[in-house]
């Protein structure tokens, strides 16, 4: 017959493991930290440096930046290879003023794929 310490420590245990799996496997993901442009900037044109960092090193070869434009057409951006471990970087050029969007898919070590976009501003010079 079981005590009633073990039944009681059984769930509590269980529980215990399923949150360090949980927290383990979320802080694998990449989450992005800080961005130039960030967040509805105005930046000046027409080239921007765009530079996403995160809190994990990224696959750079398997992640992806794409920018809508105001006319909603989209362009890949070539990423630069000289970017820290956990930064993903590009030089958009020739940007006419208007509203832009910054897409971006971020591979992480544990092999999950995190999405974002940031909205951001080119002004009038
Ligand atoms: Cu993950």
């Amino acid at each position: 017959m079981f005590s009633g310490r073990r039944r009681f420590f059984a769930p509590v245990l269980f529980f215990a493991a399923t949150l360090l799996l949980v927290v383990a496997s979320a802080a694998a993901h990449a989450v992005l930290l800080e961005s130039t442009p960030s967040l509805n900037a105005s930046v000046p044109g027409p080239d921007v440096l765009i530079k996403l960092r995160f809190n994990v090193r990224i696959d750079a070869s398997r992640s992806r930046l794409t920018l809508l434009r105001p006319d909603s057409s989209s362009t890949p951006l070539e990423l630069a290879k000289d970017s820290p471990a956990d930064t993903l970087s590009a030089h958009a050029t020739g940007l006419a003023p208007g509203v832009y969007r910054l897409r971006w898919q971020a591979l992480a070590s544990d092999g999950h794929i995190t999405r974002g976009e940031i909205p951001f501003i080119v002004s009038r010079n």
